[in-house]
C-alpha cells in the first residue's frame, strides 16, 4: 500500500467552481448522434428536444453512471495524483437526491473537499456521454447546477476558503451559469496576486457566451483549450487565421489586467503535441499515442490533462513538469471509463 501523503502543500490551496454533473455514458451508433443533430467530440447544453436521450441511454444502451462535471473532474484527478486529501476545494450546485450523494462520495473518496450549494426540488445535473469509437459527444442537462448563486461564495466559511486559496480554476462552462461568481473569484485572485486559470471548455462558449468570457479574460493568467475551442474563439473574434500557432500567440497577447504576470496559453490537440505559448515562445510537448485497443473512451481526457497540470502547478513545479503530468493523467483516464482512474498514480 502506498503512502497517502506524497505532496506537501497546504490544505485548500486550490479552489474551483463548476457544474457537478453525473455522467450517463454509453456506446451508441452514429445514427443516434444524427437523430439528435449532434456532432462527434462536441459538448452542448441540452434543449427540450434532447431530453429523451437520458432515458434512451439507460433503457436501450446499458449506460454507465460516472462522476462528471468538468472542473470537478479536474480537481478529482489533481487529488488522485497529489495523494494528500483536501488540497482542492470545489463549489457547485446539486439537488437533494441520490445523484448528489454519488457525486459527493466519489469526490470525497478522491480527497476533494466539496462544498455544494444544495437546491431542493431540482434534480442534480446529468451529462449524456455518447461514445462513438474514439470520440465522445456530451449533452449536459445542468438542472440544479444551473442554480448556483454568488450567495454561496459569500457564506463566511466559503468566503474564507476562497480568500485563503492560492490558485483558482474555473471552466468556461461555468459562464453559462453564474458569471458574477466567476468575476468575484477572478477579482479575489487579482487582488491577492494569485494565479487564476480558466478553460475555453467548448466551442459553444465562444460562440454564445463571448461577452462574459471577454469580461473575465483580462484576469486569466493561464488559459487552456483544445484546437476546436481555440478555433471557435478565433472565429468569434474574427481573427484572420485559423492556424493554432497564430491563435495561441494572440490569446497570450490578448487584453490582460496584470502585465506583471504575462498570460500563458496551453492548447491540446488530441494525440498531437500540446502547445505551450508564452510571451515570446511556442513549445511543443509530445503526447504518447495509445493503440486503439487501449482506448476505453476519451471522455474526461481534457479535464484530466488540467487535473494533472494543477497537481504539479500547486507544488510550484515548472510548466514543463506540469504539462508532462497533464499528458500522463489524460493518457491514464483514456484507458478507463469516463474521467475515472484505477490504482495509484505513476507519475514521477
Ligand atoms: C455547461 N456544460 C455544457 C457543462 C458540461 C460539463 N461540465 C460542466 N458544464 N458539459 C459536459 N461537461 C462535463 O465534461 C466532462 C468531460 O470533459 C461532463 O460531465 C464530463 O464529465
Amino acid at each position: 500500500m502506498c503512502d497517502r501523503i506524497s505532496s506537501n502543500v497546504r490544505e485548500g490551496i486550490l479552489v474551483g467552481c463548476g457544474n457537478p454533473l453525473l455522467d450517463i455514458s454509453a456506446v451508441v451508433p452514429m445514427d443516434f448522434l444524427q437523430r439528435y443533430s449532434m456532432n462527434e467530440d462536441d459538448a452542448i447544453l441540452a434543449e427540450d428536444r434532447h431530453m429523451p436521450i437520458y432515458g434512451e441511454l439507460v433503457e436501450g444502451y446499458n449506460a454507465e453512471f460516472l462522476a462528471g462535471g468538468s472542473v470537478q473532474n479536474s480537481l478529482r484527478i489533481a487529488q488522485w495524483i497529489l495523494r494528500q486529501p483536501r488540497v482542492a476545494v470545489f463549489f457547485g450546485c446539486v439537488g437533494e437526491d441520490r445523484y448528489a450523494q454519488i457525486l459527493k462520495e466519489k469526490a470525497q473518496s478522491a480527497g476533494l473537499d466539496v462544498h455544494y450549494q444544495v437546491k431542493r426540488d431540482v434534480p442534480t445535473g446529468t451529462c449524456a456521454v455518447l461514445i462513438t469509437g474514439t470520440h465522445r459527444s456530451l449533452c449536459a442537462n445542468l438542472a440544479a447546477a444551473n442554480n448556483f448563486t454568488i450567495d454561496h461564495l459569500e457564506e463566511p466559511s466559503n468566503k474564507a476558503l476562497v480568500e485563503n486559496a492560492q490558485y483558482y480554476y474555473i471552466s468556461g462552462f461555468f459562464l453559462t451559469v453564474n458569471p458574477p461568481s466567476i468575476m468575484r473569484v477572478a477579482a479575489t485572485a487579482h487582488a491577492k496576486q494569485r494565479p487564476f486559470l480558466m478553460n475555453l471548455s467548448a466551442p459553444f462558449i465562444s460562440q454564445f457566451y463571448m461577452a462574459p468570457l471577454l469580461a473575465v479574460l483580462p484576469y486569466v493568467d493561464i488559459i487552456f483549450g483544445n484546437e476546436a475551442e481555440a478555433q471557435a474563439f478565433a472565429e468569434a473574434q474574427s481573427w484572420p487565421s485559423g492556424d493554432l500557432r497564430e491563435i495561441g500567440k494572440r490569446l497570450v497577447a490578448f487584453n490582460k489586467l496584470n502585465p506583471a504576470r504575462p498570460r500563458i496559453a496551453i492548447l491540446t490537440q488530441g494525440c498531437d503535441p500540446v502547445l505551450l505559448f508564452q510571451q515570446d515562445s511556442v513549445q511543443e510537448f509530445p503526447v504518447t499515442k495509445l493503440a486503439v485497443h487501449e482506448i476505453v473512451d476519451t471522455n474526461g481526457a481534457g479535464d484530466a490533462f488540467v487535473g494533472g497540470f494543477l497537481s504539479q502547478f500547486v507544488q510550484g513545479k515548472s510548466l514543463d513538469v506540469c504539462i508532462r503530468c497533464g499528458n500522463y493523467a489524460a493518457g491514464h483516464i483514456i484507458k478507463n471509463p469516463g474521467c475515472t482512474y484505477s490504482g495509484e498514480p505513476e507519475f514521477v
